[in-house]
């Protein structure tokens, strides 16, 4: 291709984000930060790239293929991190073929990465995934791919695609991603997140050194050699802070970490160099974590309050020690207790991650959560509010519980959509009352 100018005119990627959901819900709009560090990585290295988020913009799947062919971008990414994303990723790659589409599509994100097979077996618009972290295997592919190699045929370390027998292979030696080296996320999904009155999202750490049984992070994350959490440096982080703040205004910030106190006392270290940092500012930002229960310490918290902190995804998810173990969560009730404890003592606002239901829920066992609930102010609290604590315990591709259920003989539907029975039909009965009661809630206007 040739520009006006004579100069050779480079290949365009487009980065796209199929919708969330079938309609579109205002709880959606959070800021699809993977594609926006996949633009600045390209970006710098000379590509010319256009993000697109169905989500934002009110686009349904159709829409979003017809612009697509309407554009003829020279490589289609795929960003497929949400369950529903996935079925429409597939479906667009679909679309996008059967409208003449021949450039490559290329797919990333949690699912494609841990069923790669599956996914590839299904996903028949979709060449190849890139596995686990998108940045350096990404850049690297298109890079080749500009320098005219076909992308099917390039070896470039962590992209699984079919083989010459039709059976999806991975090329081994995955990239890792070094996080303070990586440029700041371009901000093109940003205003529109923000005209929805939505937090900017900032990624400080990636990974998560905890193994629970229904995630699939330290799985993903794990892709790739090296520590299972990964922190930016503080000065890392507020200088992008203050860049959201002097650029686009940005008032408050949704830190999209798994887990933001990192690892003892190295964890506990970074935050509170963090907040020294951010004192010495002349703007201020509110934020929000996600955090574990033991994690939550009153000095430290009352220390991230003082700049800034206002409210934290706490990652309780029962109140019953039985379940919390199966989970392998590896806290305690006590350890819940004590930190819903502590951040309403600072007057921190707790929406706490609550899993009701799993495999093994026993009718007693759900009384004793209800109880938990009812005692801890979280059950009156959810019935006003959007939080939902009524759920079953999902199960992903790579998480430790697929593979339990699985060997036990438990696991049906499939890697899109697995079920499981639950141990009582009473149990089960009380699910299908409570998912019911919460979307009479929703209609009934109570949240
Ligand atoms: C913010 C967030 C949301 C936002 C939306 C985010 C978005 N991007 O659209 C909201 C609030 C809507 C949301 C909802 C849900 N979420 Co959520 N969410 C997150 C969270 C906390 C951060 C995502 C993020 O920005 N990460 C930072 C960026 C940089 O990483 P990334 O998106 O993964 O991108 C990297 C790679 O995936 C890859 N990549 C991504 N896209 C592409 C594209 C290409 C072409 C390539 C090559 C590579 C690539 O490279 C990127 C850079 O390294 C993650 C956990 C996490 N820490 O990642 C959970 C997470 C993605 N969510 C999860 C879940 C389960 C849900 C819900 C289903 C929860 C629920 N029960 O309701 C709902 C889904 C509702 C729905 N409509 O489908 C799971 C997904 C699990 C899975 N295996 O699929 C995660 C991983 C949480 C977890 N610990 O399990 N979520």
């Amino acid at each position: 291709m040739v520009s006006d100018g004579g100069l050779p005119l480079l290949p365009d990627v487009a980065l796209v984000v199929p919708p969330r959901r079938r309609r579109l819900s205002r709880e959606d709009a959070g800021e699809a930060l993977g594609v926006e560090y996949l633009a600045a990585v390209l970006r710098q290295r000379g590509h010319r790239v256009r993000v697109y988020d169905a989500t934002l913009l009110g686009w349904d799947t159709a829409r979003l293929a017809r612009h697509l062919l309407g554009e003829q971008p020279g490589l289609v990414g795929l960003s497929l991190v949400l369950p529903r994303m996935v079925r429409e990723g597939i479906r667009l790659a679909v679309l996008l073929r059967r409208g003449g589409y021949r450039g490559p599509v290329v797919a990333g994100g949690y699912t494609p990465s841990l069923a790669y097979r599956e996914f590839l077996g299904e996903a028949t618009g979709v060449d190849m995934v890139v596995v686990g972290e998108g940045e350096a295997t990404f850049a690297e592919l298109v890079d080749r791919w500009r320098d005219g190699a076909d992308p099917a045929a390039v070896d470039v370390p962590g992209v699984a695609r079919r083989g010459g027998d039709g059976c999806a292979e991975l090329t081994p030696g995955r990239l890792l991603v070094d996080v303070d080296a990586l440029p700041f996320p371009d901000r093109d999904l940003l205003p529109a997140v923000l005209a929805r009155g939505e937090p900017a999202a900032v990624y400080s750490s990636r990974g998560c050194w905890a193994r629970c049984s229904f995630c699939a992070i330290a799985a993903f994350y794990g892709l790739g050699r090296g520590p299972r959490w990964r922190g930016r440096s503080p000065q890392n982080v507020v200088e992008e802070l203050g860049r959201l703040v002097r650029d686009y205004g940005v008032r408050q910030v949704n830190f999209v970490d798994d887990n933001w106190v990192g690892p003892g006392e190295k964890g506990r270290d970074r935050a509170l160099a963090f907040a020294d940092l951010m004192e010495k500012q002349a703007w201020q930002v509110e934020f929000m974590v996600s955090a574990r229960p033991e994690d939550v310490e009153v000095e430290l918290f009352r220390r991230l309050k003082q700049v800034g902190l206002r409210r934290v995804f706490l990652g309780v998810e029962s109140g019953v020690q039985a379940a919390l173990d199966r989970m392998g969560k590896g806290i305690t009730v006590a350890d819940n207790l004590r930190a819903l404890r502590v951040l309403e003592e600072l007057g921190l606002e707790a929406i706490p991650g609550f899993i009701l239901f799993d495999h093994g829920t026993t009718l007693a066992e759900l009384e004793e959560n209800l109880a938990f609930l009812a005692r801890t102010g979280i059950l009156s609290r959810a019935f006003n509010s959007r939080m939902d604590v009524l759920n079953r315990l999902e199960v992903y591709p790579g998480t430790p519980v697929e593979e339990e259920l699985r060997a036990r003989g438990l696991l049906r539907g499939d890697y899109l959509d697995y079920r499981y029975p639950f141990a009582d039909w009473r149990v089960d009965l009380a699910y299908r009352v409570g998912r019911l009661a919460y979307s009479l809630g929703g209609l009934l206007g109570r949240r």
